[in-house]
């Protein structure tokens, strides 16, 4: 093993308890709102919990979970964190919970990777990198 590999499996340790999988984010228009997605795996025996985001482009970034609106209509609000039990996976993903990125300064364009970063009340910071994609069209006709 070289150096440098040590090295990096030494810094990557603690983070290793809160692994973000799978990011991505939808495409969006200057101005518009726009979903960000990822599975969050606790491998601690500790809960944690999400309660921070962070994305430059955004004028206002929240967490949201859709909810049943009755009359077959859904709606979405605001949650103040999201929390990951010790030793689960809480997953992000549209018609459930997702980041709201909000008040768009610029376009988010297919293929282009944007730089978030998630606050933990027990990891702490954690940087991801997450690439804009269109709507799965399997899931356009929810
Ligand atoms: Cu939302």
């Amino acid at each position: 093993m070289n150096l440098l590999l040590a090295l990096f499996m030494i810094f990557s340790n603690p983070s290793d308890k809160i692994k973000i999988v799978d990011p991505w984010m939808r495409v969006g228009a200057q101005g518009q709102a726009t979903g960000l997605f990822f599975k969050i795996e606790n491998n601690s025996d500790k809960a944690d919990t999400l309660y921070k985001v962070e994305f430059e482009p955004a004028g206002l970034v929240q967490i949201h979970e859709t909810y049943d609106a009755g009359n077959d209509m859904m709606g979405m609000r605001e949650v103040g964190n999201i929390i990951i039990p010790a030793k689960s996976t809480v997953e992000l993903k549209p018609g459930s919970y997702h980041v709201m990125l909000m008040k768009l300064k610029n376009d988010i364009k297919k293929g282009s990777v944007g730089n978030v970063t998630l606050f933990f009340k027990q990891a702490g910071k954690i940087m991801i990198k997450a690439e804009a994609k269109e709507m799965m069209p399997n899931q356009m006709k929810h």
